[in-house]
């Protein structure tokens, strides 16, 4: 197998066995970034394909999750920082009944290496928990994700809840279940402030930063 096509089978079979040195060996040619949103990636998607034809089962895809998480760790410390002073204060929530964290916690990475303040809450989010936390902290703007079908109508009910809260900070909202045109006819009309699609952790950077411009 190539370098690439190893790394993405770390994530497709769950081992970590030899990850290190080949991610090692990737650095040498790709960005940190690059890494993850080229092979990396691409493993997670053969991993939610054959997860989708019941090939793999739910244990196995923790196990690649797993590998996806290491590796995104190791990662971390390679990636490029920009050490300015604190442009924003950002909340980051999975919302409720949703427990897929990769990519927030991606996003969450970004974010925090170039800039922001991250209060992450983690998984499974209701809505009350986020007004409570953006009546205490203050924040700038209100990160959610959702990776199921149930969670972007679950964002739709999160949005109205904090409009009835009397909350109008702008939205960045992303995951695998979302599209631009879901987030501008559904979510968009049931809140007062802006709500802006993120279609990776990368455009969410950039959001973020057009929003503190
Ligand atoms: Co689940 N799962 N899963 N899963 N899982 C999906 C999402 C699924 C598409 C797989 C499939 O069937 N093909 C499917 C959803 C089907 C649907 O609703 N249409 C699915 C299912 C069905 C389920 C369960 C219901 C399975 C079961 O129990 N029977 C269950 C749900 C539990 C629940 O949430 N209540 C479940 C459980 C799990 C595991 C726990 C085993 C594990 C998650 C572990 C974890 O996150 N800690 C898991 C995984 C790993 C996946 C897949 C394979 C990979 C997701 C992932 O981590 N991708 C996934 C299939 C797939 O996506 N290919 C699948 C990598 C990650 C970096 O990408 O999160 O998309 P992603 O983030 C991207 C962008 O979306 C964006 O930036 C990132 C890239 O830079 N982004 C944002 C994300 N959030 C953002 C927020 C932003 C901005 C950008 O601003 C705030």
């Amino acid at each position: 197998l190539s370098l690439e096509e190893r790394l993405g089978s770390y994530v497709v079979e769950g081992t970590k066995e030899g990850l290190l040195p080949d991610l090692d060996e990737a650095l040498k040619k790709y960005s940190a970034m690059d890494v993850i949103n080229g092979p990396l990636m691409r493993g997670m998607e053969e991993v939610g394909r054959l997860f989708n034809g019941n090939e793999l089962i739910v244990a196995e895809v923790l196990q690649s999750a797993e590998v996806m998480k290491a590796s995104v760790n190791y990662l971390e410390q390679f990636m490029e920082k920009n050490e300015s002073s604190v442009k924003g204060k950002i909340i980051l929530a999975t919302v409720k009944g949703d427990v897929h964290d990769i990519g927030k916690n991606l996003v969450e990475i970004i974010l925090s290496n170039n800039g922001y303040k991250i209060i992450n809450l983690g998984i499974k989010v209701p809505p009350e928990q986020l007004i409570e936390a953006y009546r205490k902290e203050k924040v700038d703007a209100i990160g959610l994700s959702g990776l199921l079908v149930k969670s972007a109508q679950q964002m739709v009910i999160t949005a109205q809840d904090l409009r009835t809260a009397g909350i109008d900070a702008p939205i960045l909202v992303g995951g695998a279940a979302l599209t631009r045109k879901f987030t501008k006819t559904r979510i968009g009309p049931e809140y007062d402030g802006l709500v802006l699609y993120a279609k990776d952790a990368m455009d969410g950077l950039d959001i973020a930063n057009k929003l503190m411009d």
